[in-house]
């Protein structure tokens, strides 16, 4: 399977998060992808695609904050990372603020994620590694594996948060859209909702957003992912929840994962993005299923039995030492 990767996204690279009222070390770090690449033997550099596949997910407004918060941070006076705390909660007006307290807080949904001067850079790298996955699946590959991190799906068209800054697998999806793809399916088998993924595609009929992942009524990012959000307007039916709880096994979130691939069987989809978290190991260190790595290939080879050309966008997992077993394991299923 061709993969995908460019060093450049390694240079995103916090210190500290905040995590139970206190700071704690970061743990979506640059040693996560080295540790995948070890196991799957290396990867391609990504060709440049440009800004417009980024833009055509994302707002120019959000783009620009991403780019301008660290100096802005950095001319108010302050050290070390950009971290937001004031959020303008859902009913306020949509102030065009410029201080950059007000930017961070209007462009994120949580204080875990904080901003550096290299993370745009590192974004942008990470945007054109899911591209060239995509591409090499439009251009005839079966599957291709994009080696994304930071990861994506808690990312919205205009917010960061859960250390996502672009939402890769929406921009994987998008470009497969502009490409001439009728319809393109999201599976997002992370042990977290994809808040982002859902927000981004609420309203579309186009794009079927299907995700399995921790009930978010005990688990972050608590305020999406319940089973009976479903999409609205032309996306009513184009959304599937699929929540499942702490302990949760291969047997239990096989049989949800089929429910997904049910679904996605019929609305019949011409390509198929999947956002594939490894926090769902029963070792991952913020996270609370039990999967074991022999249980990735047996996901994989049900995701491979449906058919459809796949792009694998990387997105959690935080047990570093069994990082990559657990995503080898999953790419030899395809
Ligand atoms: C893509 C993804 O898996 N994002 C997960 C975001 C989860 N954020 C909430 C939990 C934060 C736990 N922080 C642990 C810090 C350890 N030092
Ligand atoms: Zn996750």
């Amino acid at each position: 399977m061709r993969r995908f990767h460019d060093s450049a996204q390694a240079a995103h690279a916090p210190v500290q998060e905040l995590h139970n009222g206190a700071f704690t070390a970061y743990a979506e770090t640059p040693a996560r992808a080295e540790a995948i690449l070890r196991a799957i033997g290396g990867a391609e550099q990504p060709a440049d695609r440009g800004e417009s596949p980024i833009l055509a997910v994302h707002t120019p407004a959000y783009i620009t904050a991403l780019k301008t918060i660290p100096a802005l941070w950095r001319a108010a006076g302050r050290p070390g990372e950009a971290i937001p705390y004031a959020f303008p909660v859902v009913g306020r007006r949509p102030l065009a603020l410029s201080r950059v307290d007000a930017l961070l807080g209007a462009h994120s949904f949580d204080a875990t994620t904080p901003i550096t001067p290299e993370t745009w850079g590192a974004a942008y790298a990470n945007a054109q590694t899911a591209l060239a996955a995509t591409h090499a699946v439009l251009d005839g590959e079966r599957a291709a594996f994009a080696l994304c991190r930071p990861p994506g799906h808690h990312a919205g068209a205009d917010y960061f948060g859960g250390y996502c800054h672009l939402n890769v697998a929406a921009i994987a999806a998008q470009a497969a859209r502009d490409t001439g793809v009728d319809r393109v399916a999201i599976l997002d088998i992370d042990y977290h909702h994809g808040n982002g993924t859902q927000d981004i595609f609420w309203t579309r009929g186009d794009v079927f957003y299907a995700s399995v992942h921790a009930d978010p009524a005990t688990d972050y990012p608590f305020f999406w992912g319940h089973a009976d959000e479903c999409g609205a307007g032309a996306g009513e039916g184009a959304t599937l929840n699929l929540p499942l709880p702490h302990g949760t096994r291969a047997e239990a979130f096989r049989a949800a994962q089929a429910r997904a691939l049910d679904a996605i069987t019929r609305f019949a989809p011409g390509l198929l993005v999947v956002s594939f978290g490894a926090d769902t190991w029963e070792g991952d260190p913020i996270s609370h299923f039990a999967l074991t790595t022999g249980d990735y290939p047996v996901l994989a080879r049900d995701i491979a039995a449906r058919g459809w050309p796949t792009a694998i966008v990387m997105e959690g997992g935080y047990a570093v030492d069994a990082l990559g077993a657990n995503v080898a394991a999953f790419l030899s299923g395809f």
